[in-house]
């Protein structure tokens, strides 16, 4: 038989998690950071074990993702932000350069780093997706997160 590891969603006893959240498209991103941080305190985190750093917008995700995931400070950091699709292509590059930006860091970080950044073509989408009828993205976020926390302690 093999052995199958997998992460638990109980939050271990000790660890700070961080969500880094952009100001940009402030009232869905406060959504998702509200769905996250009641993902966490339902699962046991302490809500003074969060700490929410705040960052202008997606773009600037990464390289607060960076100091925050290789600090020593968090169990895990999660990336919340929305883009939504305008008249040019500015937003390609936001999102992109936030989706490659996160990536990269993930995988090299110490801690788990998750993707919660929305990218969609409306305004109308994203509310969708931060609350209002397909789930709550930042809540899922944070369910990930505590995952990849106790799949990480297992593999140590
Ligand atoms: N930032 C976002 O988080 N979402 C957006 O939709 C967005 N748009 O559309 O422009 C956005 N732009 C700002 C960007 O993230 C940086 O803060 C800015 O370019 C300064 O570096």
């Amino acid at each position: 038989m093999p052995t199958v590891i997998e992460g638990s969603f109980v939050a271990l006893p000790k660890g700070r998690y961080a969500i880094i959240a952009a100001r940009f498209n402030a009232l869905i991103v406060d959504a998702l950071t509200a769905g996250a941080i009641d993902a966490l305190a339902r699962h046991g985190v302490a809500e003074d074990s969060i700490d929410i750093i705040r960052v202008p917008g997606a773009f600037e995700i990464p390289f607060v993702a960076g100091k925050a995931a290789n600090g020593g400070k968090y169990a895990a950091v999660l990336c919340l932000g929305c883009v939504i699709r305008g008249d040019t292509d500015h937003y390609d590059h936001v999102a992109g350069a936030a989706t490659a930006g996160i990536a990269d860091i993930a995988r090299q970080a110490e801690v788990p780093v998750i993707f919660g950044v929305l990218t969609c073509d409306t305004l109308e989408q994203a509310q969708h997706r931060a609350g209002a009828k397909a789930g709550n993205k930042g809540y899922e976020a944070a369910v990930t997160a505590l995952e990849m926390v106790s799949l990480a302690a297992k593999l140590r």
